[in-house]
Formats: C-alpha cells, sequence, structure tokens
C-alpha cells in the first residue's frame, strides 16, 4: 500500500510530507501498529522516490506499508506499477509565480543549484526550460492527464494556506484516516509555516531558513515586471488553460496583479 506524493520543487513538499507523515503516524498509532511502521531511520532515507543509491530500491521493497513516498518526478518518469497497483497519489501544486519566485531565492541559496546573476537571467531558464526539474508547465500539463483518476487526489498550496483545517482534512479522508477534531487541529497547528521554522534548525540543520523562506502566497508581485507578467501569463495559458489543473490553480485570481 503505497502512498506517493508528487510535486514540483518548491511548491510546498516539506509542508505537506510533514502534514502526511503525522498523519501516518496517528494513523499507525491508533491501530496500535507500530510494528509495521517505519523507523526514524527508513524515513529518513526513504522520502524522494529519485534520491539515492540504486540497492535503495531494494531495501524499499522490503519496506512495511504503509510507505509515503515523496517524489518531484514526472508520471511517465514513475514505475509503471505505481499506477496498475493503484497507489494513491496526492499532487501538489502551487502558482507559478510563486513557485519561480520561490526557486529563485532557494538557488541563490542553495550553492550546487545553478546560480543567476539577476532575477532576469533566472526568470529567462525558468521560462525557457532550463530548470533543474525541468518546466514547471510541462510538469502541469502531463499531470493533468492523470488529474481525473480516482487514485489521485490534487491540492493546491494557495488552497491550503487558505483553509488549512479543511485541506488537512481532505487529505486524511482521501488517505482513509479517521481524525478527531483534536487531532486535525494538533497536525494543523505542528505544520503551520510558523512551528516549522521555529522547529527548521532540528529538522533541517542550517538549511533551515532556506527551506522555510517566507511561507505567503503572492510574493511575486515584488519581483515581477509587466513585461514578465505578460510572458508567464502567455505561457500559462498556451499549456495549461482551460484544462482541469490549470483552473484548479485559480490563475486569475493568484497570479494577475
Ligand atoms: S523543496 O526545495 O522542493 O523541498 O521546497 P518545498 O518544500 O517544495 O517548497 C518551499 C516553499 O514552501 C514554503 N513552506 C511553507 N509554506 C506554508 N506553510 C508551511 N508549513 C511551509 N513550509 C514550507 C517555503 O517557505 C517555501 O516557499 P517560499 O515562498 O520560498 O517561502
Amino acid at each position: 500500500f503505497y502512498k506517493q506524493f508528487t510535486i514540483f520543487p518548491l511548491s510546498g513538499t516539506n509542508w505537506v510530507g510533514q502534514i502526511l507523515t503525522d498523519l501516518v503516524a496517528i494513523f499507525e498509532e491508533k491501530m496500535q501498529n507500530k510494528a509495521s511502521s517505519m523507523n526514524d531511520e527508513e524515513l529518513e532515507e526513504f522520502p524522494y522516490l529519485e534520491i539515492g543509491d540504486t540497492g535503495k530500491y531494494e531495501r524499499m521493497n522490503k519496506l512495511p506499508s504503509r510507505r509515503v513516498i515523496f517524489t518531484h518526478l514526472l508520471p511517465e518518469n514513475l514505475p509503471r506499477s505505481v499506477f496498475k497497483n493503484k497507489a494513491k497519489i496526492l499532487l501538489l501544486i502551487r502558482n507559478p509565480k510563486d513557485v519561480a519566485t520561490s526557486f529563485y531565492h532557494f538557488c541563490k541559496a542553495m550553492p550546487p543549484l545553478p546560480s543567476y546573476e539577476t532575477w532576469n537571467d533566472f526568470f529567462i531558464a525558468f521560462m525557457t526550460k532550463k530548470m533543474p526539474w525541468g518546466c514547471y508547465f510541462e510538469y502541469l500539463s502531463k499531470w493533468n492527464k492523470y488529474a481525473a483518476d480516482e487514485n489521485i487526489m490534487t491540492i493546491t498550496y494557495e488552497e491550503l494556506k487558505e483553509n488549512p483545517v479543511l485541506g488537512v482534512k481532505n487529505i486524511a479522508a482521501f488517505f482513509g484516516i479517521a481524525l478527531t477534531e483534536e487531532e486535525l487541529q494538533s497536525v494543523v497547528e505542528r505544520t503551520s509555516f510558523q512551528s516549522m521554522k521555529k522547529n527548521s534548525q532540528k529538522t533541517h540543520g542550517a538549511f533551515g531558513n532556506i527551506f522555510f523562506r517566507k511561507g505567503g502566497v503572492s510574493d511575486w508581485k515584488n519581483l515581477f515586471s509587466e513585461d514578465q507578467n505578460e510572458k508567464m501569463d502567455k505561457a500559462f495559458e498556451e499549456h495549461v488553460g482551460g484544462t482541469t489543473l490549470g483552473k484548479k490553480l485559480k490563475y486569475e485570481l493568484y497570479c494577475k496583479a
């Protein structure tokens, strides 16, 4: 029984990852299923499907259910068994202007990633598919083909931010985890931006302030020029305008000045 959680970088991986990990921990505790849950080392090694040595996949096979796996991959790069075995997939998406903004700040702060002289240099790379993990619009358009599958639930960063209680409730319901109001509230509080940032020295060491930067909606307004707005609006329309994921992102609300 897999839980897959897929997401383009800088769209809230750490946030929803923590929500999901907390939910599964509560579930296991309730079911008194300690023996079959992952230990801390396994949890640390396994979150990202695409990161690690090749032997990891053999070790992964031996892990007990429920396995929570994170990935930034496109559907075509996932093992077919994920779809064949009907693994539940949570697809988290974020408005593209904030993804670009967050990604830019991340690249500046993370030496292994390419660095860009200016925001405009980054913007050109983002728009011309020259990014690590590829093109966000392609990511949206490829995942859009799966958006109606019953084993896939899509959630946006913005809806989770606007109503975290409802968002966490919906995620729990999708994975068949029944929560009391108190448990729900405790997950929401533990995974708020403020709590996670406060705890980030422990969870992410020196990188804490990089992974937990601002945690809000619309920071793009501090970076985008008129011309960049026009270019991105056009690209969004061309790639995903009118699609299920395109509509879900509420572009008019979150991406128009
Ligand atoms: S990464 O590098 O792909 O793992 O980054 P990722 O975690 O996907 O995304 C980082 C952005 O998510 C914000 N964040 C949060 N927002 C709201 N609530 C919580 N709890 C939270 N945790 C992380 C983080 O601040 C980054 O966004 P920006 O806009 O840069 O602040």
